[in-house]
């Protein structure tokens, strides 16, 4: 098996809307003008840069913004022009809403088993409903639709529908999940939550839990987890009213490493030691305590928000965005783990700012899937990097993106309709089909 990361494309709706409360970039950005094209630039600087370095990467399209249908199912009628201006006028905030970039958070698009680790070896993926936000639930039916073009091959993959209902089974995807493995073992899936649905259990005071204790054994069902390798941890509540919304901003995973700060769970000497026991000795791992790195930096610089990969000679590297470099505890902290015992062996820091404003770190920007050289085969859209993908991609930024977005710009009709000219040229270059909404 081979983990491919699919990054998000930032979408040329790019912008600040501050509208994710409990996620302090986005509430301090709130209202600034974006630079879209620069943002799916950086993007896709990222992938080049995670290619390079032999790992595999492949890239998820981004969503029709302003979304046209809510707007619709909303009540806004007439032509598409007509159901902007009248939104503008009438119900600003709901624009912005169904205006944001935000499914270029693909670490949020869904949970994956790779086929190894489930019950019917095929690999499983759930989009994330992604309830708890309502700018982020209207995302999951077409990332189900563009989940199921991809990996349309139904006797190797299962892609199931998002989580039911309303709050009860709030899933934020793979930002709440980190497979860890060691040789000789199988592996150990950690999906945590902040909330319980039913159960009465004290969680954070002041921000919202994203991820409900139900969703995650509801994923652990239909993924066909191994009960026994597969554990619950509570986000640690403090870390959320801090402003760790999702656990991968204060914790990251990969093979036999996990480094996470002392604030990511309740009881993470518990959760270690749990996990030292399931793996064994192969597993390391690195935690920060507050007085090393306050958490407050951590949420600020996201050093945890990392890409922590694999390398073709089997050491890690980790991807850490530029911020974390910037400020001195987080950045004496990545040193530290290239220093100490374990697999990871280099830092690079680079710059994805544009996201990072909206709290949006390397890591948000991917989701891992794990593919055998036959399941990849088995995906026929073009959505594996390459450096003529790269070309296109770039090109076709280059040709629709803005470069400047201020908050009123949103109000213009026009936008609309250029991010539906890209995005259906989007799916000849992807290979998609029709995947979206306006192209049905
Ligand atoms: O859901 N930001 C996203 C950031 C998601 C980060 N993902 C992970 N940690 N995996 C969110 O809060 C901000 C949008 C705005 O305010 O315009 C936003 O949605």
């Amino acid at each position: 098996m081979r983990e491919y990361n699919f990054d998000g494309l930032v979408g040329p709706t790019h912008n600040y809307g501050g509208l994710s409360v409990g996620n302090l970039a986005s509430t301090t950005h709130g209202g600034q003008a974006s630079y879209p094209r620069e943002a799916a630039l950086q993007g896709l600087e990222k992938m080049r840069f995670v290619a390079g370095l032999g790992v595999g990467q492949a890239v998820l399209p981004p969503q029709p913004r302003p979304s046209l249908k809510t707007l619709r199912m909303l009540g806004f009628s007439g032509t598409d022009e007509e159901v902007i201006t009248r939104a503008a006028r009438e119900a600003e905030h709901l624009l912005r809403l169904t205006s944001s970039a935000a499914a270029m958070w693909t670490a949020n698009a869904a949970t994956c088993a790779p086929s190894e680790d489930t019950g019917d070896k095929r690999m499983h993926l759930t989009p994330a409903n992604l309830q708890q936000m309502f700018h982020r639930a209207i995302e999951a039916e077409t990332t189900h639709s563009v989940l199921r073009a991809i990996f349309s091959d139904e006797a190797r993959f299962a892609v199931h529908a998002p989580l039911p209902g309303g709050g009860h089974f709030a899933d934020e995807g793979a930002a709440n999940h980190t497979r860890l493995v060691t040789p000789g073992h199988a592996a150990v899936h950690l999906l945590a939550w902040g909330r319980s649905a039913w159960k009465d259990i004290a969680g954070p005071q002041r921000f919202p839990a994203r991820q409900t204790l139900e969703a995650s054994q509801a994923l652990a069902r239909l993924h066909h987890l191994d009960p026994d390798r597969t554990l619950f941890p509570q986000q640690h509540p403090e870390g959320i009213d801090s402003g760790a919304f999702h656990t991968d901003v204060v914790a990251v995973g990969n093979g036999a490493f996990l480094m996470l700060h002392e604030l990511a769970f309740v009881d993470h000497a518990g959760l270690l030691r749990t996990l030292r026991e399931k793996l064994g000795p192969g597993f390391t791992s690195v935690v920060a305590t507050q007085a090393e790195l306050p958490v407050k930096d951590a949420v600020k610089a996201y050093p945890f928000n990392s890409q922590v990969l694999t390398l073709p000679d089997g050491s890690m590297a980790i991807i850490a965005p530029i911020e974390s470099q910037e400020m001195e505890t987080t950045r004496r902290f990545l040193e530290r783990v290239v220093a100490e015992e374990n697999p990871v062996k280099a830092v690079h820091y680079l710059d994805v700012r544009q996201s990072m404003n909206n709290g949006g770190g390397p890591a948000c920007l991917r989701q891992r899937i794990g593919l055998t050289d036959a399941e990849r085969a088995a995906v026929k859209a073009n959505v594996f990097y390459s450096a003529s993908l790269h070309e296109s991609l770039a090109a076709w930024i280059r040709k629709h993106y803005r470069e400047t977005l201020y908050a009123k710009d949103l109000q213009d009709p026009k936008l609309a309709r250029e991010t539906m000219t890209a995005l259906d040229e989007l799916t000849r270059i992807l290979q998609l089909g029709s995947v979206y909404d306006f192209q049905r």
